[in-house]
């Protein structure tokens, strides 16, 4: 399950409605998967649990054939009620061992770790992937913490004991600082959400082969 997760997790679409406004999230996301992501979280603050679980049933449906994971941020409840692949927390949102409950075994579970505190809390008997950053700073996300860098996600990815994803402020020209820092995974909003070609957006991180921390 790990080595396939690691491999999932390569390049990692969260959506954005807004930045995915002129398009739309489902032509988007079509489009980024054909491009080459690997894996893709349903990422909504403003909408209801009904309106994201109308969403995340058509995106479920547009990637079955693809075999890409759609994972649903913070509501755990729209996940289990459209039983897409899992779902993604942070450190505000209910606990993993409220959502492990949840989603039950055989889903996955993602959590968001920006201090080394928070990597070493995270509980592998309950957690499958951690998200570090954000490595820059980002207009995305408007109460980010603290940039950490390429060293600061170096410094987390050598203590997780579990699959990572790098984000935050990601270009297609930092594939390779990504990989040198040994994370599995590039997670980008703004680099493929509301680019004129999500398609050549998301091809254009081609060349990222991530070193896979041993
Ligand atoms: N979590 C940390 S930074 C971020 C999230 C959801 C937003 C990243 O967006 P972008 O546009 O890839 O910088
Ligand atoms: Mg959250």
């Amino acid at each position: 399950m790990t080595g396939l997760l690691k491999d999932r997790l390569r390049l990692y679409l969260v959506t954005d409605p807004q930045l995915c406004a002129e398009a739309g999230v489902m032509n988007t996301v079509q489009r980024a998967v054909a491009g080459g992501v690997t894996m893709v979280q349903l990422r909504d603050k403003h909408a209801k649990t009904p309106e994201r679980i109308e969403l995340a049933i058509a995106l479920k449906n547009a990637l079955q054939s693809s075999g890409v994971p759609l994972v649903i941020n913070d509501d755990v409840v729209a996940a289990v009620a459209t039983d897409v692949d899992g779902a993604h927390i942070g450190q505000g949102d209910i606990t993993p061992a409220e959502a492990r409950a949840m989603l039950g075994p055989g889903r996955i579970l993602g959590l968001s770790c920006e201090t080394a505190q928070t990597v070493r809390d995270a509980d592998p008997t309950l957690v499958d992937y951690l998200g570090l950053g954000p490595v820059f700073g980002t207009a995305t996300k408007d109460d980010h913490a603290q940039p950490i860098g390429f060293d600061g996600l170096a410094g987390l990815v050598a203590l997780s004991p579990l699959p990572t994803v790098a984000i935050g402020g990601l270009k297609h020209d930092h594939t390779n600082a990504v990989a040198a820092s040994g994370a599995d995974g590039m997670a980008v909003v703004s680099a493929i959400c509301g680019q004129p070609d999500p398609q050549a957006a998301a091809g254009a991180f081609h060349s990222f082969k991530p070193e896979h921390k041993a």
